[in-house]
Protein backbone atom coordinates (compact mmCIF):
# COMPACT_ATOMS: atom_id res chain seq x y z
CA UNK A 1 0.00 0.00 0.00
CA UNK A 2 1.14 2.86 -0.97
CA UNK A 3 1.19 5.84 1.97
CA UNK A 4 -0.19 9.63 1.31
CA UNK A 5 0.58 13.05 3.07
CA UNK A 6 -2.27 15.03 2.42
CA UNK A 7 -3.06 18.73 3.90
CA UNK A 8 -5.70 18.08 6.51
CA UNK A 9 -6.92 21.50 6.61
CA UNK A 10 -6.60 24.55 4.20
CA UNK A 11 -6.21 25.56 0.72
CA UNK A 12 -4.74 22.31 -0.43
CA UNK A 13 -7.05 19.97 1.39
CA UNK A 14 -10.62 19.54 -0.35
CA UNK A 15 -8.53 19.94 -4.03
CA UNK A 16 -6.39 16.91 -2.80
CA UNK A 17 -9.65 14.93 -2.43
CA UNK A 18 -11.05 16.15 -4.89
CA UNK A 19 -8.35 14.82 -7.18
CA UNK A 20 -8.22 11.12 -5.65
CA UNK A 21 -12.29 11.57 -6.07
CA UNK A 22 -11.52 12.62 -9.88
CA UNK A 23 -8.70 9.40 -10.34
CA UNK A 24 -12.02 7.34 -8.78
CA UNK A 25 -10.11 6.69 -5.82
CA UNK A 26 -12.29 7.33 -2.46
CA UNK A 27 -10.95 8.17 0.82
CA UNK A 28 -13.21 9.69 3.72
CA UNK A 29 -11.65 12.75 5.81
CA UNK A 30 -13.98 12.35 8.67
CA UNK A 31 -13.60 15.22 10.95
CA UNK A 32 -10.94 14.61 13.46
CA UNK A 33 -9.27 11.69 11.50
CA UNK A 34 -5.27 11.65 10.92
CA UNK A 35 -5.20 8.79 8.73
CA UNK A 36 -8.14 6.79 6.08
CA UNK A 37 -7.53 3.98 3.30
CA UNK A 38 -8.74 3.87 -0.27
CA UNK A 39 -11.52 1.68 -0.59
CA UNK A 40 -10.59 0.91 -4.02
CA UNK A 41 -7.03 1.50 -4.58
CA UNK A 42 -3.84 0.39 -2.38
CA UNK A 43 -3.57 3.71 -0.72
CA UNK A 44 -3.53 4.61 2.89
CA UNK A 45 -3.53 8.53 3.61
CA UNK A 46 -2.50 10.97 6.39
CA UNK A 47 -3.57 14.01 6.79
CA UNK A 48 -1.23 16.77 8.26
CA UNK A 49 -0.34 20.30 8.41
CA UNK A 50 1.04 21.22 4.72
CA UNK A 51 4.21 22.43 6.74
CA UNK A 52 5.15 18.53 8.03
CA UNK A 53 4.39 17.15 4.70
CA UNK A 54 7.88 17.60 3.16
CA UNK A 55 9.62 16.03 6.08
CA UNK A 56 7.37 13.22 6.67
CA UNK A 57 7.91 11.91 2.83
CA UNK A 58 11.45 12.10 3.06
CA UNK A 59 11.69 10.36 6.17
CA UNK A 60 9.59 7.36 4.61
CA UNK A 61 6.78 7.82 7.10
CA UNK A 62 4.36 8.56 3.92
CA UNK A 63 6.33 7.73 0.20
CA UNK A 64 4.20 10.46 -1.41
CA UNK A 65 2.77 14.07 -0.65
CA UNK A 66 0.77 16.90 -1.98
CA UNK A 67 1.78 20.20 -0.82
CA UNK A 68 3.19 23.42 -2.46
CA UNK A 69 6.19 24.17 -4.15
CA UNK A 70 7.00 26.92 -1.96
CA UNK A 71 6.39 24.39 1.00
CA UNK A 72 8.96 22.23 -0.69
CA UNK A 73 11.28 24.77 -1.45
CA UNK A 74 11.36 26.30 1.71
CA UNK A 75 12.04 22.70 3.51
CA UNK A 76 14.40 21.51 1.52
CA UNK A 77 14.05 17.74 2.24
CA UNK A 78 14.99 15.70 0.10
CA UNK A 79 12.34 14.28 -1.81
CA UNK A 80 11.45 14.00 -6.05
CA UNK A 81 8.76 16.30 -7.37
CA UNK A 82 6.69 14.46 -9.66
CA UNK A 83 3.82 16.33 -11.41
CA UNK A 84 2.41 19.20 -11.16
CA UNK A 85 -1.19 19.43 -10.18
CA UNK A 86 -2.84 22.35 -12.06
CA UNK A 87 -4.71 23.75 -8.60
CA UNK A 88 -3.55 26.18 -5.22
CA UNK A 89 -1.26 28.45 -8.23
CA UNK A 90 0.39 31.87 -6.13
CA UNK A 91 3.27 33.52 -6.05
CA UNK A 92 5.67 34.41 -3.29
CA UNK A 93 6.33 38.36 -3.46
CA UNK A 94 8.23 40.90 -1.76
CA UNK A 95 5.61 43.62 -0.98
CA UNK A 96 6.05 46.98 0.37
CA UNK A 97 3.70 49.92 1.72
CA UNK A 98 2.37 51.34 -0.63
CA UNK A 99 3.34 54.86 -0.66
CA UNK A 100 6.98 54.33 -0.16
CA UNK A 101 9.21 55.14 -2.77
CA UNK A 102 11.00 51.96 -4.67
CA UNK A 103 12.85 51.37 -7.21
CA UNK A 104 14.49 48.02 -7.13
CA UNK A 105 15.35 45.24 -5.15
CA UNK A 106 18.06 47.63 -3.67
CA UNK A 107 15.80 48.82 -1.30
CA UNK A 108 15.67 46.39 0.64
CA UNK A 109 19.19 47.18 1.87
CA UNK A 110 19.66 47.10 5.46
CA UNK A 111 15.98 46.82 6.09
CA UNK A 112 13.59 44.44 7.41
CA UNK A 113 11.68 41.70 5.97
CA UNK A 114 9.23 39.95 8.01
CA UNK A 115 8.34 36.00 6.10
CA UNK A 116 7.30 32.47 7.16
CA UNK A 117 9.78 31.64 3.94
CA UNK A 118 13.09 33.32 5.54
CA UNK A 119 15.21 30.32 3.53
CA UNK A 120 13.88 31.18 0.23
CA UNK A 121 13.99 34.93 0.73
CA UNK A 122 17.67 34.49 2.01
CA UNK A 123 18.54 33.13 -1.10
CA UNK A 124 16.98 35.31 -3.36
CA UNK A 125 18.21 38.24 -1.94
CA UNK A 126 21.61 36.42 -1.79
CA UNK A 127 21.20 36.15 -5.52
CA UNK A 128 20.46 39.54 -5.98
CA UNK A 129 23.15 40.71 -3.67
CA UNK A 130 21.34 42.74 -1.44
CA UNK A 131 21.90 42.09 2.44
CA UNK A 132 18.49 42.73 4.62
CA UNK A 133 17.47 41.63 8.06
CA UNK A 134 15.19 38.83 7.79
CA UNK A 135 11.93 38.62 10.83
CA UNK A 136 10.61 35.03 10.63
CA UNK A 137 6.79 34.65 11.61
CA UNK A 138 4.42 31.83 11.11
CA UNK A 139 1.32 34.22 10.39
CA UNK A 140 -0.44 37.03 9.48
CA UNK A 141 2.58 38.57 8.05
CA UNK A 142 0.93 41.23 5.94
CA UNK A 143 0.48 43.32 9.40
CA UNK A 144 4.02 43.56 10.15
CA UNK A 145 5.03 46.94 8.32
CA UNK A 146 1.70 48.33 9.57
CA UNK A 147 2.96 47.63 13.51
CA UNK A 148 6.44 48.58 12.83
CA UNK A 149 7.94 45.12 12.51
CA UNK A 150 9.15 45.44 9.76
CA UNK A 151 9.60 47.81 6.46
CA UNK A 152 8.81 45.22 4.18
CA UNK A 153 7.08 41.52 3.56
CA UNK A 154 7.71 38.29 1.74
CA UNK A 155 4.40 36.55 1.77
CA UNK A 156 2.05 34.26 -0.76
CA UNK A 157 0.09 36.31 -2.90
CA UNK A 158 -3.21 34.80 -4.79
CA UNK A 159 -5.18 37.44 -6.07
CA UNK A 160 -3.39 40.09 -3.97
CA UNK A 161 -6.33 41.45 -2.39
CA UNK A 162 -4.99 40.79 1.33
CA UNK A 163 -1.89 43.23 0.44
CA UNK A 164 -3.88 45.70 -0.72
CA UNK A 165 -6.20 46.21 2.21
CA UNK A 166 -3.08 45.94 4.47
CA UNK A 167 -1.78 49.26 2.41
CA UNK A 168 0.93 47.22 0.78
CA UNK A 169 2.09 47.09 -2.90
CA UNK A 170 3.96 43.78 -4.61
CA UNK A 171 7.11 44.38 -5.81
CA UNK A 172 8.81 41.25 -7.11
CA UNK A 173 7.58 37.65 -7.96
CA UNK A 174 10.17 35.70 -5.74
CA UNK A 175 8.45 32.52 -6.67
CA UNK A 176 5.61 30.98 -8.65
CA UNK A 177 3.82 28.07 -6.97
CA UNK A 178 1.40 25.21 -7.58
CA UNK A 179 0.33 22.53 -5.91
CA UNK A 180 2.93 19.66 -6.86
CA UNK A 181 2.67 15.72 -6.10
CA UNK A 182 6.14 14.76 -4.22
CA UNK A 183 7.21 11.05 -3.61
CA UNK A 184 10.41 9.53 -1.47
CA UNK A 185 13.05 9.39 -3.54
CA UNK A 186 13.97 5.82 -2.89
CA UNK A 187 10.78 3.95 -3.48
CA UNK A 188 10.25 0.52 -3.00
CA UNK A 189 9.02 -1.46 -6.34
CA UNK A 190 6.03 -2.50 -5.67
CA UNK A 191 5.05 1.03 -4.37
CA UNK A 192 6.86 2.35 -7.74
CA UNK A 193 4.03 0.40 -9.59
CA UNK A 194 1.46 2.03 -7.26
CA UNK A 195 2.71 5.59 -7.76
CA UNK A 196 2.95 5.18 -11.58
CA UNK A 197 -0.71 3.64 -11.70
CA UNK A 198 -1.77 6.58 -10.03
CA UNK A 199 0.22 9.01 -12.13
CA UNK A 200 -1.61 7.61 -14.93
CA UNK A 201 -4.91 8.30 -13.42
CA UNK A 202 -3.97 11.80 -12.53
CA UNK A 203 -2.49 12.92 -15.90
CA UNK A 204 -5.77 11.11 -17.88
CA UNK A 205 -7.89 13.64 -15.51
CA UNK A 206 -5.56 16.52 -16.37
CA UNK A 207 -5.71 15.61 -19.59
CA UNK A 208 -9.30 15.77 -19.12
CA UNK A 209 -9.84 18.82 -18.48
CA UNK A 210 -7.93 20.76 -20.98
CA UNK A 211 -10.38 19.25 -23.42
CA UNK A 212 -14.31 19.51 -24.65
CA UNK A 213 -16.05 17.17 -27.01
CA UNK A 214 -18.14 18.48 -29.84
CA UNK A 215 -20.88 17.32 -31.71
CA UNK A 216 -22.16 19.33 -34.62
CA UNK A 217 -24.19 18.93 -37.95
CA UNK A 218 -23.13 19.95 -40.99
CA UNK A 219 -24.10 20.11 -45.00
CA UNK A 220 -21.84 18.07 -46.89
CA UNK A 221 -20.35 19.97 -49.44
CA UNK A 222 -18.98 22.30 -46.25
CA UNK A 223 -17.43 18.95 -45.21
CA UNK A 224 -13.71 19.43 -46.31
CA UNK A 225 -13.61 23.18 -44.60
CA UNK A 226 -15.00 21.63 -41.01
CA UNK A 227 -13.01 18.93 -41.08
CA UNK A 228 -9.86 21.16 -41.87
CA UNK A 229 -11.29 23.74 -38.77
CA UNK A 230 -11.57 20.53 -36.24
CA UNK A 231 -7.66 18.87 -36.04
CA UNK A 232 -9.72 16.21 -33.23
CA UNK A 233 -6.78 13.54 -31.63
CA UNK A 234 -6.31 11.96 -35.20
CA UNK A 235 -8.89 13.57 -37.08
CA UNK A 236 -13.03 13.64 -36.45
CA UNK A 237 -15.15 11.25 -36.96
CA UNK A 238 -17.88 11.63 -39.81
CA UNK A 239 -20.73 9.39 -39.78
CA UNK A 240 -24.17 10.02 -42.61
CA UNK A 241 -27.01 11.37 -41.07
CA UNK A 242 -30.94 9.89 -41.82
CA UNK A 243 -31.06 13.19 -43.75
CA UNK A 244 -29.41 13.11 -47.10
CA UNK A 245 -26.53 15.33 -47.85
CA UNK A 246 -26.32 16.43 -44.14
CA UNK A 247 -23.36 14.61 -41.27
CA UNK A 248 -22.53 14.41 -37.71
CA UNK A 249 -18.84 15.24 -36.85
CA UNK A 250 -17.97 14.49 -33.45
CA UNK A 251 -14.25 15.72 -32.01
CA UNK A 252 -12.05 17.07 -28.83
CA UNK A 253 -10.69 20.62 -29.10
CA UNK A 254 -8.59 22.47 -26.76
CA UNK A 255 -10.63 23.90 -24.15
CA UNK A 256 -8.49 27.37 -24.82
CA UNK A 257 -8.90 27.79 -28.52
CA UNK A 258 -12.60 26.63 -27.86
CA UNK A 259 -14.69 29.95 -28.75
CA UNK A 260 -12.38 30.76 -31.82
CA UNK A 261 -13.10 27.14 -33.16
CA UNK A 262 -16.87 27.14 -32.75
CA UNK A 263 -17.16 30.99 -34.06
CA UNK A 264 -15.35 29.52 -37.41
CA UNK A 265 -17.28 26.27 -37.58
CA UNK A 266 -20.51 28.12 -37.35
CA UNK A 267 -19.39 30.15 -40.70
CA UNK A 268 -18.72 27.27 -41.93
CA UNK A 269 -22.25 26.16 -41.65
CA UNK A 270 -22.02 24.22 -38.55
CA UNK A 271 -25.50 23.68 -37.03
CA UNK A 272 -26.77 21.68 -34.00
CA UNK A 273 -23.24 22.29 -31.99
CA UNK A 274 -23.25 20.14 -28.87
CA UNK A 275 -20.26 20.52 -26.79
CA UNK A 276 -19.69 17.81 -23.91
CA UNK A 277 -16.88 17.99 -21.03
CA UNK A 278 -14.58 15.18 -20.91
CA UNK A 279 -14.23 13.11 -17.81
CA UNK A 280 -11.07 10.79 -18.37
CA UNK A 281 -8.97 11.59 -21.17
CA UNK A 282 -6.63 7.98 -22.00
CA UNK A 283 -4.06 9.07 -24.24
O1 LIG B 1 -2.68 24.51 8.65
P1 LIG B 1 -1.67 24.36 7.58
O2 LIG B 1 -0.25 24.66 8.06
O3 LIG B 1 -1.77 23.03 6.90
O4 LIG B 1 -2.03 25.42 6.42
P2 LIG B 1 -1.44 26.87 6.12
O5 LIG B 1 -2.32 27.86 6.78
O6 LIG B 1 0.03 26.92 6.35
O7 LIG B 1 -1.59 26.93 4.54
P3 LIG B 1 -2.82 27.32 3.62
O8 LIG B 1 -3.90 26.30 3.72
O9 LIG B 1 -3.20 28.76 3.80
O10 LIG B 1 -2.11 27.22 2.19
C1 LIG B 1 -1.64 26.01 1.72
C2 LIG B 1 -0.94 26.25 0.38
O11 LIG B 1 -1.89 26.81 -0.55
C3 LIG B 1 0.17 27.26 0.39
O12 LIG B 1 1.39 26.72 0.87
C4 LIG B 1 0.26 27.64 -1.09
O13 LIG B 1 1.03 26.68 -1.79
C5 LIG B 1 -1.18 27.53 -1.57
N1 LIG B 1 -1.85 28.85 -1.77
C6 LIG B 1 -2.49 29.23 -2.92
C7 LIG B 1 -1.97 29.86 -0.91
C8 LIG B 1 -2.69 30.89 -1.56
N2 LIG B 1 -3.00 30.46 -2.79
C9 LIG B 1 -2.98 32.11 -0.83
N3 LIG B 1 -3.63 33.02 -1.38
N4 LIG B 1 -1.57 30.01 0.37
C10 LIG B 1 -1.85 31.14 1.04
N5 LIG B 1 -2.52 32.19 0.48
C11 LIG B 1 -2.80 33.36 1.39
C12 LIG B 1 -2.08 34.66 1.05
O14 LIG B 1 -0.81 34.65 1.67
C13 LIG B 1 -2.99 35.72 1.68
O15 LIG B 1 -2.67 35.90 3.03
O16 LIG B 1 -4.14 33.69 1.34
C14 LIG B 1 -4.37 35.05 1.62
C15 LIG B 1 -5.31 35.57 0.58
O17 LIG B 1 -4.63 35.79 -0.63
P4 LIG B 1 -5.05 36.96 -1.61
O18 LIG B 1 -3.78 37.44 -2.32
O19 LIG B 1 -6.00 36.33 -2.58
O20 LIG B 1 -5.69 38.06 -0.82
ZN1 LIG C 1 1.21 25.59 6.96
Amino acid sequence: MLKAALQKNGRLAERSLALLHDCDIEVSNGAGTLKAAAVNFPLGVLFLRDDDIPQYVADGVADIGIVGENVVREKGKEVITVEPLGFGHCRLSLAVPRHVPYSGIEYFRGKKIATSYPGIVRTYLQRHGVEARIEEISGSVEIAPGIGLADGICDLVGTGSTLFVNGLREVEVVMRSQGVLVARPDLSADKRIVLEKLLFRIRSVGNASRYRYILLNAPDEALPEIIDILPGIKSPTVMPLARRGWSSLHSVLNREEFWDVIDRLKKAGAEGILVIPVETMVV
